[in-house]
């Protein structure tokens, strides 16, 4: 089952549609992020089917996605540019603090709007040919979708100001070294990775996945002393779940798999 929008398309996989693979499907333009694919994408994460449990992002061709369209950058006045921004703040919002956990399968180009994307999802696959920049700072502009509240949060602030003031570009495994990606895999598996990895996270009770997406990084960014607080709510609203209960005792009862080895 797929559905298509502009220049994206849904497909749901697994044995109850339980992993939705959201894929760029302008490959001509390098999966450019025009204003109807922002959109689209918006759309698809504010819409996902009951069923779905995680999903993956990943861009067809031989890039996973350059960024913002460069062809509709006209002039904007200060209005329309904030309005502008805002947009892909509620798109890439929905990708962050939508239902589920989300994975991006990286490749290539991982550039500018493209890697605000990325940095929008909750776990980071690449492969060997992706490569990282924010090419703003030479094209005169500045990032608009996120990228200055959730990169440094990756990488540092340092690492950051140095690729958009110096144009530096990260090769793969530079990039899975100072943590944009978590997991690095051989060329062409970065989107099989993605899907074993959405399929497991997709056997997790929901609310402890929603808990991990929605109030981790919430936490993170409180007083340690709220911190603490939320975290004995959320804690306590978690094991409270039957869901929860039912696995305790399962591995109580030596019927649910043990912790091995790394
Ligand atoms: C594009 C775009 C784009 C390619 N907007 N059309 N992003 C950038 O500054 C990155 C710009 N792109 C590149 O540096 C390169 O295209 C790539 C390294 C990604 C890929 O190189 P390559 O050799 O495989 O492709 P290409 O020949 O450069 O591009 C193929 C076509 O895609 C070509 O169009 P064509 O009609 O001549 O075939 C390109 O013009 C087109 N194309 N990238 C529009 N980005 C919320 S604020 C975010 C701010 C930003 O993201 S700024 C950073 C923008």
């Amino acid at each position: 089952m797929a559905s298509k929008k502009q220049d994206l398309t849904v497909e749901l996989r697994g044995k109850k549609k339980e992993v939705a693979l959201v894929r760029l499907t302008r490959p001509a333009k390098r999966n450019a992020l025009s204003d109807g694919l922002i959109y689209a994408l918006r759309d698809a994460f504010q819409n996902l089917p009951a069923s779905v449990r995680a999903a993956v992002i990943d861009g067809e061709g031989e890039h996973f996605c350059a960024g913002l369209d460069l062809s509709e950058l006209k002039e904007r006045d200060a209005g329309q540019g904030v309005f502008h921004s805002r947009t892909w703040h509620t798109a890439l919002d929905a990708v962050q603090y939508g239902p589920v956990p989300v994975i991006a399968a990286l490749h290539g180009a991982v550039v500018g709007g493209g890697l605000e994307l990325a940095s929008s999802a909750h776990i980071r696959v690449a492969d060997a040919t992706t490569f990282y920049a924010l090419p703003e700072g030479t094209r005169g502009i500045f990032v608009g979708g996120g990228g200055s509240v959730r990169i440094p949060k990756l990488i540092g602030v340092a690492r950051m100001t140095d690729m958009m003031l110096t144009g530096r570009v990260y090769n793969a495994e530079d990039g899975e070294r100072l943590g944009f990606a978590q997991y690095l895999v051989p060329e062409g598996q970065a989107l099989d990775k993605a899907l074993a990895l959405a399929e497991r996270i997709a056997q997790n009770a929901p609310l402890t996945n929603y808990a991990l997406t929605h109030a981790l990084p919430r936490i993170a960014e409180q007083p340690a002393d709220h911190g603490f607080m939320t975290e004995a709510l959320i804690s306590a609203i978690a094991q409270a779940a039957p869901e929860a209960k039912a696995r305790v005792r399962a591995f109580l009862e030596g019927k649910a798999a043990k912790v091995q080895k790394g």
